[in-house]
């Protein structure tokens, strides 16, 4: 009886049956702005992007026009907040990760990005190529906003969203997984949304 009651009640109906909303997420249409800090405004004249060794050596470095000159990439993904929305179909344009570290050598496995204010966030580099992360640029056929990461924020949408630093400056090729700012207080090290990986422990 409870069963059933549940079954015809219970959170997949109240929220999505599309099979893309996760565990524990519910579906929005709204597009919330979460920021632990003020929002930088860092002029295009100043900003760049840079690929950088652990030891923290430049291996390459693009200036705003030189990013933007790369190739693109115009990207439709769900994004997954641990805060527990989830929208789907988001539009992004952006340079593919892949783009930017081609010609790199490494032996890295992990990689922190790390922002304008000071966010950082770990990922295992095989999360970040292969066609699964960007640097983005654009949203919904527009500039991305300042609030939303503007001008260029990472974007690994399979990940909790936490792992797509706003405003990201640089990823730093790593060893060894070394925590970023969310995952230093409590967020798990890798963030898989369909395993709910939410916190140290997930
Ligand atoms: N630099 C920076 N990046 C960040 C954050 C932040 O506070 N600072 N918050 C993260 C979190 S917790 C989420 S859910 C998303 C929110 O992105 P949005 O504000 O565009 O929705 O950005 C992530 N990237
Ligand atoms: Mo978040």
């Amino acid at each position: 009886m409870s069963f059933v009651t549940r079954g015809f009640r219970g959170r997949r109906r109240e929220t999505d049956e599309s099979g893309r909303v996760p565990p524990g997420q519910y579906r929005t249409d709204d597009f919330p702005v979460l920021s632990a800090g003020p929002t930088p405004h860092t002029p295009l004249a100043e900003w760049s992007f840079t690929i950088a060794s652990e030891s923290g050596e430049e291996l390459a470095r693009w200036s705003w026009e030189e990013l933007r000159a790369l190739p693109s990439e115009t990207v439709t993904v769900d994004i997954h907040c641990v805060t527990k929305w989830s929208k789907l179909d988001t539009t992004w344009e952006g340079a593919s990760v892949d783009t930017l570290l081609a010609g790199i050598e490494t032996d890295a496995a992990y990689v922190t990005a790390w922002s304008d204010g000071g966010y950082t966030t770990n990922l295992p580099l095989e999360d970040v190529t292969d066609g699964k992360a960007w640097v983005a640029f654009g949203y919904d056929g527009e500039p991305l906003d300042p609030e939303h990461g503007g001008p260029a924020r990472l974007l690994v949408p399979h990940l909790y969203f936490w792992k797509s630093a706003k405003w990201v400056r640089g990823l730093r090729l790593m060893d060894d997984d070394d925590p970023g700012f969310w995952e230093s207080l409590g967020y798990h090290l890798y963030g898989d949304p369909w395993r709910e990986q939410r916190y140290w422990g997930d």
